[in-house]
């Protein structure tokens, strides 16, 4: 073992003691300049960022993108070319959890990717599930303080989450997804990802379709009970995490294989089902996955925090050739992000190495705090200018993903609904189409346990009604299974 290096304070300065301060006289008091002391305790004070605010448990891994499949008839984003190989970090997280919480609540999974592609980075920010709670990003923040703490107490609270969900009734397909075994993955290897929203995939302004992402675990999705879940918050709350880790560790890649479905620009209008509700899925049927390529891990972060914690995913980073579309918590996401690492990481955290670009940056943001970053001295800071400064290639790159029937009137309408639309119908699909026998069994019990634990009149007697409406046969057991429990 070689000699260590010598410490230092944060200028490079070798510093004379790692463990006694400087005092006059061996009894005598402590001097202010000890600088070293004075600097390793203000910057102990200053170890943390605020947490995220959702999603603040998690973990993540780099990797790659690669390209496997010719779907250059839908778009020309230049990572989603054949052969195409891009450097990827991922991001798995719970959602309501607080950073130190068990990895292993009841709760959609973050799964965040961001490709560092020759044209910019673009981030693909979904879930462990294809759809979500609600529509409209005004409910957002209700929703999630709806599912964290009570106000006086601190406590999470079962009622606090079954009075919203059965006032928000558009929530049915995601919660019910959410106490089947989705809502509990084994790891972050066995579950599958999705980009969730529907986005428009552009070769240019006339040339465009829409696009829902898909990202099938090639581990196969294995999940946990409930009692190993509740025995695993305690023995090992941070299971997932470690599991992924030590998974890279040794060579056991985890990946996913890329699927799109694609929907032509005109069959929105029509589609029985709202293609731009987050609440609703696309039947594969009515539009197939076609397989793209893979995405594989293969690199665990040197430094947690300033990798993995520091890391800024947004839905506003959409490179050329795919755009947003009308969904509205789309729409509302693509505020949101870059506002979030504004005020958690600073002003310039786009800059940091773990969220640096590959691709050239030709940006005119200069200064503010932790600027790291900068043009070329002679470089203009403004522009139209004379002196060759960047400027915006509006022919190449002009469009913006807009989209036909937009009303040019602005109201607060809700969501449109398509002929088969409706708040429990594709709960109730999922339900009796896609879960067998013990699934639903599982599904009926998570239920039951979860509302026992809590849920009191006047909610209850809604979330009967909610399940009555989701399945017949599931809102029977869960009545009489709640109501047999209490008796
Ligand atoms: Fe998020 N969400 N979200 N979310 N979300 C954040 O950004 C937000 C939504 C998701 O690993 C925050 O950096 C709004 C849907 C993931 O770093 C915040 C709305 C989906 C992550 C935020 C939503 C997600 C976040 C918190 C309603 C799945 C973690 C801190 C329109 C499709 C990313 C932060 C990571 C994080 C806002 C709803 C997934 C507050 C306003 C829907 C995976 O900005």
């Amino acid at each position: 073992m070689s000699d260590p290096k010598p410490t230092t304070n944060n200028s490079g300065i070798p510093v004379p003691s790692d463990s006694e301060s400087l005092t006059s006289g061996v009894n005598g008091p402590v001097l202010l300049h000890d600088h070293y002391l004075v600097e390793k305790l203000a910057q102990f004070n200053r170890e943390r960022v605020p947490e995220r605010v959702v999603h603040a448990k998690g973990a993540g891994a780099f990797g790659t993108l690669e390209i496997t499949e010719d779907i250059s008839r839908y778009t020309k984003v230049a990572a989603l070319q054949k052969g195409v190989t891009t450097e990827a970090l991922a991001r798995f997280s719970t959602v309501a959890g607080e950073q130190g919480s068990p990895d292993t609540w009841r709760d959609p999974r973050g799964f965040a990717l961001k490709f560092y592609t020759s044209e910019g980075n673009w981030d693909l920010v979904g879930n462990n599930t294809p759809i979500f709670f609600i529509q409209d990003s005004i409910k957002f923040p209700d929703f999630i303080r709806s599912q964290k703490r009570l106000p006086q107490s601190g406590l999470r609270d079962h009622n606090m989450q079954w009075d919203f969900w059965t006032l928000s009734p558009e929530s049915a397909h995601q919660v019910t997804w959410l106490m089947g075994d989705r809502g509990l993955p084994k790891t972050y290897r066995h579950m599958d990802g999705f980009g969730s929203h529907t986005y428009q995939f552009y070769r240019s302004d006339t040339d465009r379709c829409w696009v829902k992402f898909h990202f099938k675990t090639d581990q196969g999705i294995e999940f946990l009970t409930q009692d190993q879940a509740d025995e695993l918050a305690g023995s090992a709350p941070d299971v997932h995490r470690k599991d992924l880790f030590d998974a890279i560790e040794r060579g056991d890649f985890p990946s996913w294989t890329l699927y799109v479905q694609i929907m032509p620009y005109e069959d929105a209008l029509t589609y029985r089902f709202n293609p731009f509700d987050l609440t609703k899925v696309w039947s594969q049927k009515d539009y197939p996955l076609i397989k793209v390529g893979k995405l594989t891990l293969d690199r665990n972060p040197e430094n947690f925090f300033a990798q993995i914690e520091q890391a800024a995913f947004e839905p506003s980073n959409l490179v050329p050739g795919i755009a947003a579309s009308p969904d509205k918590m789309l729409l509302g996401r693509i505020f949101s992000y870059a506002d979030a690492h504004r005020y958690r990481i600073g002003t310039n955290y786009a800059q940091l190495p773990v969220n640096t670009p590959k691709a050239p940056v030709n940006s005119y943001a200069k200064e503010g705090s932790m600027t790291y970053r900068y043009n070329p001295p002679n470089t203009p800071v403004y522009a139209p200018n004379s002196y060759g400064g960047p400027a915006a290639d509006t022919a190449r790159y002009g469009y913006d993903g807009s989209w036909g029937g937009f009303e040019p009137r602005f109201e607060r309408a809700g969501v449109e609904r398509h002929r088969d639309d409706g708040d429990f119908v594709q709960a109730g699909t999922l339900v009796r189409d896609v879960l067998d026998d013990a699934a639903r069994e599982r599904l009926a019990n998570n239920i039951i346990g979860h509302v026992l634990d809590g849920v009191r009149e006047p909610v209850l007697s809604r979330v009967f009604e909610y399940w009555h409406q989701v399945d017949p046969d599931l809102g029977k057991r869960v009545e009489e299974g709640v109501t047999a429990a209490r008796d």
